[in-house]
């Protein structure tokens, strides 16, 4: 089986992940030690490259794989992007900071991001991606599931709030799914086939 560092701390990820890659042969497993990376990049493949090197530095596995990811509102020119962990010291309080700073706006336009990069021992770049999941800002919360800003997440190829959807959908449709989608495949024929 191959084993796969995740370098995150946060553990929403850590399932998304294991749901979305669980008919592959791979076992992740978090950085031991103190994973504490300082992300200083501008935008969010340098973020996750970051993250990347700093659970490689740990050394564990063969390969390390980090995901940055954020959601970018078209009205805030982008915010919050890669300040989306941060925007505001807890989800609750980050959704209403949002919802707040569009009121106004009739232009709801917003999308995830997830970053993705795949480094070796040595911190080189083996692989990186950068996905895409496409919707609106709803005007108030709905739905129970997932995390962070999904309760005001309107999907637009579901036509439905990203936190009503199932993780079993979720998992075929994020921007998650879809980076995530690609690492598997690159794994494959680069790890698993050979
Ligand atoms: P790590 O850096 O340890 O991986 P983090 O939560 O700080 O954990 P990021 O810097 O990538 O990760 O920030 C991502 C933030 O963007 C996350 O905390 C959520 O607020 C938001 N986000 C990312 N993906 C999301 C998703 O699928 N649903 C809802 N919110 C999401």
């Amino acid at each position: 089986m191959l084993k796969i560092t995740l370098a995150t701390g946060n553990l929403h990820k850590v399932e998304e992940i294991n749901l979305i890659a669980k008919n592959y042969n791979i076992e992740f497993v978090l950085p031991e030690g103190e994973f504490d990376p300082v992300e200083d990049s501008d935008n969010f493949l340098g973020n996750a490259y970051c993250k990347a090197k700093c659970a490689a530095n740990l050394g564990k596995t063969e390969l390390y794989l980090a995901d940055d990811s954020g959601l970018c509102v078209e009205a805030l020119n982008g915010e919050p992007g890669i300040h989306s962990a941060r925007y505001a010291p807890s989800a609750k309080e980050r959704i209403y900071k949002l919802l707040d700073a569009i009121k106004n706006e009739e232009n709801r336009k917003a999308y995830f991001t997830c970053a993705m990069v795949v480094v070796d021992k040595k911190s080189n770049i083996l692989f990186q991606t950068q996905q895409y999941c496409h919707g609106e800002i709803l005007k108030e919360e709905i739905g129970d599931n997932g995390f962070g800003y999904d309760p005001i997440f309107f999907v637009e190829s579901e036509k439905t709030g990203m936190a009503q959807l199932s993780p079993d959908k979720k998992a075929l449709v994020s921007h998650r799914a879809k980076a995530l989608n690609e690492v598997l495949s690159w794994i494959k024929n680069e790890y698993i086939e050979k």
